[in-house]
């Protein structure tokens, strides 16, 4: 047991009153210790006996060096190279909601590029009677909103479908990031120019070599899409679209254009030119799903996990991770122990925020027992997060994109944990 826990007071106790077994535990390893004086209170440290860095030593912070294994990771087998790739956010590590920009995932056609608000441009043409081209600065004058939303790619736990593969919750379900984000409505821009509305569908595309174009029915254009510019308060970090990027609330990632320069409006989706004609669903039977664009909803239990091993014995354990659903808010996550067999309902950190993360906790006692740990989201359509089992049924084991099945973590006596699959 680390200091951290045997000095915690009162609170950490009222917490324990349920359990006596555990109340004993406590006071007894705590007496034990309070008979060997601890260098750490007694005697001065450096860190008082000198002084700390000025204001003037960092003008813009990054985490404390003890924090530096908190990063993205690539797995190198995954993409032939790491231009057109993907790097994944240390969801096992952080908590709350909000994705820091400095570790929130990465996924490039053609590299991140470096584009200045002086050389960006945004067209918008085809059905509209006034085509236009808006600077950056021209954007800021539009009246803007702020929204949190979740941005998942649709490969986000693709290498699952067959079995259990990656062994991390960084690696199965990290190409996903969550920011506060603000932006001019897509309706704003699209009356600006005058949409004809036999226009079903936009076209969109960025300013990168890949161009990552897509097609978006206009229903979805004019109801919720933002035209982004900031991200948890500051300027969009290059690697996620600076200047202004697309936010597609609910919908796969590969729909939120990084480094926008075009929007088209068109009375059918452009087929062929779609870099994503490969974001389709291949099922048992050969054929394809189309169209996916929501994503369902999913959680994972991010600690503990492979990587956020439980670090002390028996006794008090706070079981946490997120959820998430592309059609609406989070209602409910229940928590199994042991592997679906028995449910316990979690809390949620806040009522579930629509097409945003939503963090919970299940404060536990841990009988030092392994666990086959899973957690189910449910969200206000009512659906329920599937199996791996019950989406193979439908989908088969040939898919890639949108696996959204429970995931079991084994989590030894030890407190280790690593990805299996109970059926
Ligand atoms: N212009 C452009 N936009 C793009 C991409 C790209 O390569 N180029 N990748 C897409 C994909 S597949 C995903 S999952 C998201 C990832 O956004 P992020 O890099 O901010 O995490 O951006 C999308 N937008
Ligand atoms: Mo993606």
């Amino acid at each position: 047991m680390s200091n951290d826990f045997l000095n915690k007071p009162a609170s950490r106790r009222a917490f324990l009153s349920g359990s006596a077994a555990a109340v004993v535990g406590v006071a007894a390893t705590g007496t034990a210790r309070a008979a060997t004086p601890d260098p750490l209170i007694t005697e001065v440290q450096p860190w008082a006996s000198g002084l700390g860095v000025g204001v003037d030593e960092v003008p813009y912070g990054l985490p404390i060096r003890f924090e530096d294994d908190v990063v993205r990771r690539n797995v190198e087998w995954l993409t032939a190279d790491t231009i057109s790739s993907i790097n994944f956010t240390p969801i096992h590590a952080l908590d709350g909601t909000i994705t820091p920009a400095g570790c929130a995932f990465e996924r490039h056609h053609s590299g991140a590029i470096e584009l200045s608000k002086d050389d960006y441009r945004l067209m918008i043409n085809g059905m509209v009677d006034r085509p236009l081209v808006f600077t950056y600065d021209d954007l800021e004058r539009f009246p803007r909103e702020n929204h949190t939303y979740f941005c998942e790619c649709a490969a986000n736990s693709g290498m699952e479908w067959a079995g259990a593969q990656l062994n991390g919750a960084q690696f199965t379900h990290g190409m996903i990031h969550n920011m506060e984000y603000t932006g001019v409505p897509l309706r704003t821009i699209l009356e600006e120019a005058g949409y004809d509305t036999a226009g079903k569908w936009i076209f969109v595309e960025g300013a990168d070599a890949s161009s990552n174009g897509r097609s978006i029915p206009m229903e979805k254009a004019l109801d919720d899409v933002l035209v982004a510019f900031k991200a948890n308060g500051e300027a969009l970090r290059k690697e996620h679209g600076y200047p202004v990027r697309l936010v597609v609330p609910g919908w796969e990632g590969n729909m939120w254009i990084k480094w926008l320069r075009r929007i088209e409006v068109l009375d059918r989706p452009v087929e062929g030119r779609e870099e994503t004609s490969k974001y389709t669903d291949t099922l048992a039977d050969g054929t394809s799903r189309k169209w996916t664009w929501a994503m369902d909803a999913k959680s994972v239990v991010t600690s503990p996990s492979p990587q956020a091993p439980v670090a002390h014995g028996p006794g008090p354990l706070v079981i946490t991770g997120l959820a998430w659903s592309g059609r609406g808010a989070i209602t409910r996550v229940d928590v199994s122990k042991d592997g679906g067999k028995t449910w316990e309902t979690a809390r949620l950190a806040q009522p579930g925020d629509r097409m945003a993360l939503t963090r919970f906790y299940l404060d536990t006692d841990w009988d030092g027992q392994e666990m086959l740990l899973q957690s189910r989201a449910m969200d206000d359509t009512g659906y329920v997060q599937p199996t791996k089992d019950q989406l193979r049924e439908i989908r088969g084991e040939n898919s890639i994109y949108h696996n959204n099945g429970i995931q079991t973590w084994w989590v030894r006596e030890n407190g280790e944990a690593e990805n299996v699959e109970v059926s």
